[in-house]
């Protein structure tokens, strides 16, 4: 069997540091490359090769490709719906442009498998607000939600034109305490622990009865990893699946966090995340995924609570 050798872009982020740390312990360190914007990372320092790339540079990146002898590459680097709002330009030229530059060198290169996240962001105001389908009604209003969608289809493209075997999740907002989240509109599930445990108080920038699809970071890893290791032949979904964790409120998870920390509370002060948050469902149906590769998540809200608030008092020993 072919030894595969992996390039992480976007490394540096939410999920690339503790994807690159898991599949560095499958692969061997050596075996995966990190690379991101950010020059070094502390989380990853030590634990095996990065590079500093800027995925835009389509030259650059097939240089490192060929050099490095790279055989997958999973893109993470994305600018997310928070701050895509803020800057739709930057956001849709870096989501579209750097997933075509990573497409066209897996294709000229015959990578074996390539992975690019899309999101529940991919659905708008017309979707199903409950339990939303794989197949639906799907018309995002935001600048990210629509680079995503597009995204979709430019991997269901390459893979049904060029033979390009790349998969892709829908994740939910992902909650973790080892790396900062990069701008989303979910970002508030990982603040409100961090200020549980500085200030005993958050004050949310959604409202308190605003439900949203969520993951623990343990399980996304997980379902990333699993995909990826899939048979080809189980995969049919060839634009992007669905996935499901568990679906809260900010009103829900103060209330879990208060039965660790008795004297937590919460204000609420929405912003224009309100209305990027309103535009999503509020769960959804992953039976697709549990059919066809046999996802099925661990976390719920009480088991990630726990392990939150556990890791974070450790870390700030
Ligand atoms: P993040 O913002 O935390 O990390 C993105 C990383 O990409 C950053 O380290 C950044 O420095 C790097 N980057 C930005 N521009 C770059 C460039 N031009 N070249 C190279 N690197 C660059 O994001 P994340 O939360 O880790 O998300 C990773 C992927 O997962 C994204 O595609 C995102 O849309 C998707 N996703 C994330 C969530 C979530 O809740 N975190 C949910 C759904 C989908
Ligand atoms: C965001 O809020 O933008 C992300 C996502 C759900 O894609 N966490």
């Amino acid at each position: 069997m072919k030894q595969e050798k992996i390039l992480v872009i976007g490394a540096s982020g939410q999920i690339g540091v503790e994807l690159t740390l898991a599949l560095r312990k499958i692969y061997g360190a050596a075996n995966v490359v990190a690379s991101d914007l950010r020059e070094q990372n502390a989380l990853l320092e030590g634990t095996g090769p990065y590079v500093s790339m800027d995925v835009m540079n389509k030259e650059m990146l097939h240089v490192q490709v060929i050099r490095q002898n790279i055989t997958q590459i999973y893109l993470l680097a994305a600018i997310l719906s928070a701050t895509g709002e803020k800057n739709p330009n930057l956001a849709w030229h870096l989501n579209m442009q750097g997933l075509l530059n990573v497409l066209d060198i897996a294709r000229e290169e015959k990578l074996t498998k390539v992975y690019w996240p899309s999101s529940i962001a991919v659905f708008g105001p017309t979707s199903p607000r409950q339990m939303c389908p794989q197949k639906t009604i799907i018309e995002p209003t935001t600048v990210y939600g629509i680079s995503k969608y597009a995204g979709e289809f430019w991997c269901n493209y390459y893979f049904m034109k060029f033979g390009v075997d790349v998969r892709s999740l829908r994740y939910p907002g992902l909650i973790s305490y080892k790396s900062a989240p990069g701008g989303g509109t979910t970002d508030y599930a990982v603040e409100i622990y961090h200020e549980a445990l500085k200030d005993g108080h958050y004050d949310c920038f959604l409202e308190k009865d605003t439900y949203l699809p969520m993951m623990y970071m343990p399980d996304a890893i997980r379902a990333t990893i699993e995909l990826m290791e899939a048979p080809s032949e189980s995969i049919k979904t060839r634009t992007s699946y669905n996935l499901s964790g568990m679906s809260f409120s900010p009103e829900e998870i103060a209330t879990e966090i208060k039965t660790h920390i008795p004297q937590f509370s919460i204000s609420y002060q929405p912003d224009y995340r309100q209305a990027i948050a309103n535009s999503w469902p509020q769960s959804i149906d992953d039976s697709v995924a549990r059919e066809e590769w046999g996802w099925k998540p661990e976390y719920n809200l009480a088991g990630m609570t726990n392990d939150m608030l556990e890791n974070l008092q450790t870390e700030n020993r």
